[in-house]
């Protein structure tokens, strides 16, 4: 390890010698823990961060309206109105990339959920459904059964690599969880935890924060440090390694998320694409998402707040929204390309900043906790990597059946526990009927494990009527139901199962 004399040389280079200021105060194991902390962060870019940092706080937030493009038409489909045919050929096309292992997962799930409120990972959050199913669990058994569609199709016993992107405030709570799951019957070598980076906290004069006498004060460096976090960890070597060709990024919060979708990676696959990004027309033109577009001829993610309102307003002949291709966090990338970004591009990413209240040790030793925005966090943007490919396309999909994010706790009433148990279970009442059932209550819950899309419902469901809450098991479980093996909890969730 290295030596704090060491140190002291580093930190005075880069003006954060205050860093030092206790250490003759501090225990030997406080000592050992400080140095090993001091050692994982990257003092040589530190400067430059905060620079960077600096100069966009102090930017007025430009209007991009001139320079914005809608997406060209080949670089853009959308799902509503393709014909089933060309679906059909995505979908197998995807689902034959599944069977051949070249697809991965990775989920996001770095964040704090500190607008839901909770304490513990998003992903180990259940909004309430009939099953009391958590969003690992159902995004688990996503990934499972389009594993057994692909094999289906192909006759191959396919599989996918769940990669985990944790991070320092959810990555032994993750681990834990999975493990204690036994990773919701995905094999523990495919489900890969990995964390991301954490950057340092500055003042506004560009000081880093003591968040005890022997911590720096570091928050996770945003969704965008997957690219580092790839590279640093051995994740892109591991990929290689397992042959892996193409990525399905998406975030935690997306109950309805499609996880490893074959038609979108179909899709992006067929149009040889290095990114992609699925997305849903935005609600309207006020509605606070960010828009992909070109912005002088590079893709580009653009936030609400960087165009005007008639911008946002304008409309095609047909009565769309001109810039309506709303973002939702959920990316294809070829592996090919996010070696590239890792080894080359990483370091030009652009930096996100944040004014925040900050706890720190104060110039007296004292711990303060402010009240008002003290400093600042610098965090990476996933997305930010469009403008470095032409080979980028945008799949739009319906919102109905695609996105519905769990932000917020009940009392916001949008994007909440309650929002995404209900669009869960609204569109599972559509498989439902579109199969020849009916739903008269709410509440009819289907497992991921039998149906993936509403496929394969037709003898489960047709002819019958639902007036129960009540899940709609696959065989497996059926069976582990029978058996007293399934868990207690979900049993007990489950009364009223039989109809
Ligand atoms: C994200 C998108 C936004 C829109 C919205 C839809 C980004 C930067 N913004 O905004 O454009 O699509 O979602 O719901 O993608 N995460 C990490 N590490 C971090 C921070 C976040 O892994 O340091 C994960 C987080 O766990 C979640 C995802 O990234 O799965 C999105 O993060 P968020 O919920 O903070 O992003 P939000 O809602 O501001």
């Amino acid at each position: 390890m290295t030596a704090v004399s060491d140190f002291r040389k580093v930190l005075e280079d880069c003006q954060q010698s205050h860093l030092l200021k206790y250490w003759d105060e501090l225990k030997d194991e406080e000592k050992t823990q400080f140095l090993k902390q001091l050692s994982t962060i990257r003092f040589d870019e530190v400067n430059r961060l905060f620079k960077e940092a600096q100069s966009s706080l102090t930017e007025e937030v430009t209007k991009l309206d001139s320079k914005m493009k809608p997406l060209p038409s080949d670089k853009f489909e959308s799902e509503e109105g393709i014909n089933a045919k060309l679906l059909d050929e995505y979908r197998t096309a995807g689902l034959r990339e599944i069977a051949n292992g070249h697809v991965a997962v990775l989920l996001m799930a770095g964040g704090q959920g500190t607008r839901l409120g909770v304490s513990y990972p998003k992903g180990m959050y259940s909004v309430g459904l009939p099953s009391g199913k958590t969003l690992f669990q159902i995004q688990a058994e996503r990934i499972r059964r389009v594993v057994s569609l692909a094999k289906q199709q192909t006759g191959l016993a396919g599989k996918i690599c769940w990669y985990i992107m944790t991070s320092g405030p959810t990555n032994k709570t993750t681990e834990k969880f999975l493990r204690e799951n036994d990773h919701f019957g995905l094999k523990k070598e495919d489900v890969v935890l990995f964390q991301q980076g954490l950057l340092p906290c500055f003042d506004f004069n560009g000081k880093i924060f003591l968040e005890e006498k022997h911590s720096v004060s570091l928050a996770p460096d945003g969704n965008g440090g997957i690219y580092r976090a790839l590279r640093d960890n051995g994740i892109l070597k591991d990929m290689e390694h397992r042959g892996i060709k193409y990525v399905h990024v998406h975030s935690v919060d997306n109950i309805l998320v499609k996880v490893a979708d074959p038609v979108f990676i179909g899709y992006c696959v067929k149009k040889g694409a290095d990114c992609g990004a699925k997305v849903v027309k935005k609600s309207g033109p006020s509605e606070a998402v960010g828009v992909v577009c070109q912005v002088d001829g590079s893709f580009q993610v653009v936030e609400y707040s960087e165009i005007t309102e008639q911008t946002a307003n304008l409309r095609d002949e047909e009565g769309n929204l001109v810039f309506r291709a709303g973002n939702i966090c959920n990316h294809f990338f070829s592996t090919k390309f996010l070696n590239e970004i890792a080894n080359n591009y990483e370091s030009k990413l652009k930096l996100h900043v944040a004014k925040k209240k900050i706890p720190y040790v104060d110039a007296d030793g004292t711990k303060v906790k402010p009240t008002t925005s003290n400093g600042i966090k610098i965090e990476k943007f996933v997305f930010d990597v469009f403008q470095f490919t032409d080979n980028f396309v945008t799949w739009e999909v319906p919102r109905n059946s695609e996105f519905s994010a769990l932000k917020n706790a009940d009392t916001a009433d949008v994007d909440c526990p309650r929002t995404s148990r209900r669009d869960l279970l609204n569109l599972h009442k559509s498989y439902i009927e579109n199969a020849g059932g009916k739903v008269s209550c709410d509440g009819v819950e289907i497992s991921p494990l039998l149906s993936y899309a509403g496929e394969d419902i037709e003898d489960r469901v047709k002819g019958k009527v639902f007036d129960n809450k009540t899940v709609i098991l696959s065989n497996e479980e059926e069976l582990l139901m029978n058996n007293n093996d399934y868990s207690k909890e979900s049993i007990n969730n489950l009364n009223g199962i039989r109809h």
